[in-house]
């Protein structure tokens, strides 16, 4: 297996990301602005197969219609010449003052037909760059302070908003879909659908709910605890893995958006595990991009940034090469079996069995003797975790 990437693993990265100046909270750039240009060709000199925007990331909130084209212009020209394509676009609803109490559901109702005016605008640019996901991550929508924010009714703005998106790509006939980023905080203090679950269940009660999926970020379920790996199988398993966010966190804290797999390393391997390995019925688990949203630390100089670039890129295929080999170790496979790890996927009743055949079942109850079956036998599920381990150390095969 080759640790070099290629067009096939299907890496992508933010313009956000990899251009970002490193401005923060507590003090000024550190690097100088990265031209698209540039950043195309570096990508695909890189091995990645795409990049993203936000339209602010492109052209600046206040281009005129001339600048925003010839920015638009100057991307086509790069895409052409390297092969680089767009799979995904996101709107900035976050930077701008006017969005300081949200797009969507600012309590200004003004802004918030604003902010559905800049989507569509967007949306029409998606489609004419071929992208297929439409990411929307809702960093302002939120409060600090309940008093503030009625959420009841914050959540049918929202979900107003989003009815009104899906009617207008299905009208104008496009290919994409949305994907809903959760986040639990940062930059407000609360923010709506701040996880995986929440932003289900919001899904749940649209109009086409079929056109909206996740984009789950690695850190903002960590942020919240959360184990990345569960809320990823968790959409999966709802079928709403629509676009994915890889990055790097250590524990609940400030949104740290480090390397993949330079935060909870395990986490990484487990979710890599997953998404390569855990197809179920002959399925693949997730076909889309593999995107990585981190920041270069604000120490990093320009070398320090495609290192950086790199280094997500050499993260992932490190791990697959390790969770490939735990998949084939015949002492892994005798460890799951041992775990019974399989036989959670066999139905708990019988093919037909009503509630009444389970009542009638003595042995399931009445004859099942709890302390004879259980005798003391454990799971083997430490045995387990460390020959994953070992073979995400490098110990082993
Ligand atoms: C996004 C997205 C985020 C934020 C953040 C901006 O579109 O996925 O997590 O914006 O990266 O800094
Ligand atoms: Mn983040
Ligand atoms: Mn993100
Ligand atoms: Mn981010």
């Amino acid at each position: 297996m080759t640790l070099t990437p290629t067009r096939d693993d299907k890496f992508s990265f933010g313009l956000w990301t990899l251009g970002w100046n490193a401005q923060d909270q507590f003090g000024g750039p550190t690097r100088a602005h990265i031209d698209t240009v540039t950043a195309v060709n570096k990508l695909s000199e890189l091995g990645a197969y795409g990049m993203t925007f936000h339209d602010d990331d492109l052209f600046p909130f206040e281009a005129t219609e001339a600048e925003r084209q010839t920015e638009i212009d100057r991307l086509k020209k790069a895409l052409a010449d390297t092969g680089i394509i767009i799979p995904m676009i996101t709107t900035n609803l976050f930077s701008h003052p006017v969005f300081k109490d949200g797009g969507f559901t600012s309590n200004d109702r003004a802004v918030r037909r604003f902010a559905l005016r800049k989507v569509i605008r967007n949306i029409d640019l998606a489609a004419e760059l071929g992208a297929k996901t439409f990411v929307m991550w809702g960093g302002r929508e939120g409060s600090e302070y309940d008093a503030a924010k009625d959420i009841r009714g914050a959540l049918e703005r929202y979900r107003e908003a989003v009815d009104l998106l899906g009617d207008y790509v299905t009208d104008k006939g496009y290919d994409l879909k949305f994907a809903i980023e959760p986040k639990p905080n940062e930059p407000r203090g609360d923010i709506l659908l701040p996880t995986v679950g929440h932003a289900l269940a919001f899904i749940a009660t649209l109009a086409r709910p079929e056109m909206v999926g996740l984009n789950p970020e690695t850190g903002h379920e960590q942020m919240a605890g959360l184990n990345y790996t569960h809320g990823i199988a968790q959409a999966l398993y709802s079928d709403k893995l629509f676009h994915i966010d890889l990055n790097g966190q250590r524990g609940v804290k400030f949104d740290q958006d480090l390397v993949f797999g330079h935060g909870d390393l395990q986490n990484a391997f487990s979710l890599v595990d997953l998404l390569e390995f855990g197809g179920k019925d002959g399925g693949k688990t997730y076909t889309g991009p593999r995107h990585f949203d981190y920041k270069p630390s604000r120490t990093e100089d320009i070398t320090g940034v495609w290192d950086s670039v790199s280094a997500n890129m050499r993260m992932y295929l490190l791990l697959k090469e390790r969770a490939g080999a735990f998949r084939a170790d015949p002492e892994v496979q005798e460890a799951l079996l041992a775990a019974k790890v399989d036989e959670v996927n066999t139905p708990t009743l019988n093919d037909g069995e009503s509630y009444d055949a389970l009542i009638a079942d003595r042995s399931s109850y009445e004859d099942f003797d709890s302390a004879a079956y259980f005798d003391g036998k454990g799971f083997g599920f430490v045995r387990l975790q460390q020959l994953a381990m070992e073979h995400l150390m490098g110990a082993r095969g």
